[in-house]
């Protein structure tokens, strides 16, 4: 009995994938990838390796560079500034809680990375696509 309580308890952790993501790769101001499909329980794991950087969620469209400090959206979230000047490679882990589309994109230069392009979009859907929230990024 209290092991097969043990083992049901464990499933959610056995089956879970972890999704790497690695944050300005190149020195450049983008994420690798930039789309990541996942499942409620996954993780997404963000490693910064160059410059200083954030991952945070903001609007699809509109209000879209910077995102604002604190992230936007229910179970969005807000990495806050992470900076790999001193080659520590810092990392963010969020744990996907929802099959709901999200998107974020970096705060650095009051938007300015964003709007270069340096966004990410957590499980996008036909009619909020990764292609048209860069578009959007790009244009705000
Ligand atoms: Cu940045």
């Amino acid at each position: 009995m209290f092991a097969k309580a043990l083992f049901l308890a464990l499933i959610p952790s056995i089956l879970a994938v972890n999704h790497a993501v690695t944050v300005g790769a190149n020195n450049a101001l983008s994420f690798t990838p930039t789309t990541v499909v996942a499942a409620v329980g996954d993780t997404v794991t963000f490693t910064v390796v160059s410059r200083n950087h954030s991952t945070t969620t903001t609007n699809f469209s509109g209000a879209v560079c910077p995102p604002p400090v604190g992230g936007v959206g229910v179970n969005g979230w807000d990495s806050g500034f992470l900076s790999d000047l001193d080659g520590s490679q810092p990392k963010f882990v969020y744990t996907v809680k929802d099959t709901l589309p999200h998107f974020a994109a970096c705060m650095q230069a009051a938007g300015a990375h964003c709007r270069a392009g340096m966004t990410f979009a957590l499980n996008p859907t036909a009619s909020q696509t990764y292609a048209q929230f860069l578009k959007n990024a790009e244009a705000s």
